[in-house]
């Protein structure tokens, strides 16, 4: 499991005191993204590996810093978990689970597949939505939540990302990236959980210049080439 974490002290204890109840048979590497806080020293003390970056290189890089590692040592899935208690550690479970009895290399847990749970402000999941009928018009692929973190990947798709990561808007422009290299994709329903230390990064005004720019970057991302031949492992 990697947890990418900046400024996360307060919720790291929570969250990894679950995963390792829930998961003794899982090793969980915290990606410490420049934070100034205790991250560092919380994680390992409730038995994380910790990777500190340097300075604080954003959320992109963070997560892509995990696929590395998992590629290093030759993990045969990861499950991304964010930091902050958002996403419950018991359907880390069904994540894994639904990557071999869907068939799939990547499997995203979506608040917005079931009712209830935390499911952003309005303003958020108008731009949900505007960027979910995006990407289906460029890939013909319907993804309810886009912007989820709480993915599950198989090691092709973990090699393929440690490459190629994107690092702006990392989980839309990604499903445009992984769908456009011939990965399959697919949503399973997860009960979100609210922010519970800490304020979001993204918030009010900021939204709107959020969606404009995430906007424009998917598109880049649908225009690109492949970078991956079907030769190189996909699946049938
Ligand atoms: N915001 C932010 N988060 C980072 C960064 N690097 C790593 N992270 C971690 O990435 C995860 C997701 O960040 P959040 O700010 O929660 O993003 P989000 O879940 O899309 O937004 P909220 O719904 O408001 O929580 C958290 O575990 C953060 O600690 C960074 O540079 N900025
Ligand atoms: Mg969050």
């Amino acid at each position: 499991m990697v947890v990418p974490a900046w400024n996360e002290a307060g919720s790291l204890p929570g969250l990894l005191g679950a995963l390792r109840t829930q998961y003794p048979q899982y090793d969980v590497l915290v990606v410490n993204d420049g934070s100034t806080d205790a991250t560092t020293e919380v994680a390992r003390v409730h038995g994380a590996t910790v990777v500190e970056l340097a300075c604080n290189l954003g959320i992109g890089s963070a997560v892509q810093t995990g696929f590395l590692y998992a590629q290093r040592y030759g993990y045969d899935a990861v499950v991304r978990v964010d930091a902050d208690g958002q996403h419950p550690p018991e359907a880390v479970a069904d994540l894994l689970r639904s990557l071999d009895e869907m068939h799939a290399d990547v499997v995203i847990g979506s608040r917005f597949l079931e009712a209830g749970g935390f499911r952003s402000s309005w303003l958020r999941r108008v731009g949900i939505s505007w960027l979910g009928f995006l990407i289906r018009i460029l890939t013909h692929q319907r993804i309810t939540d886009c912007t989820s973190g709480f993915c599950a990947y198989r090691r092709e798709a973990v090699e393929f990302l440690a490459q190629h990561y994107p690092q702006d808007y990392p989980e839309p422009e990604g499903v445009v990236l992984l769908v456009r290299n011939g990965f399959r994709l697919v949503e399973v329903p997860v009960v979100m959980r609210r922010r519970q230390v800490g304020r979001s990064s993204i918030r009010g005004l900021r939204t709107v210049y959020y969606m404009i720019k995430v906007t424009l970057a998917v598109l880049v991302a649908a225009m690109r080439s492949p970078v991956r031949s079907l030769a190189d492992g996909h699946r049938t």
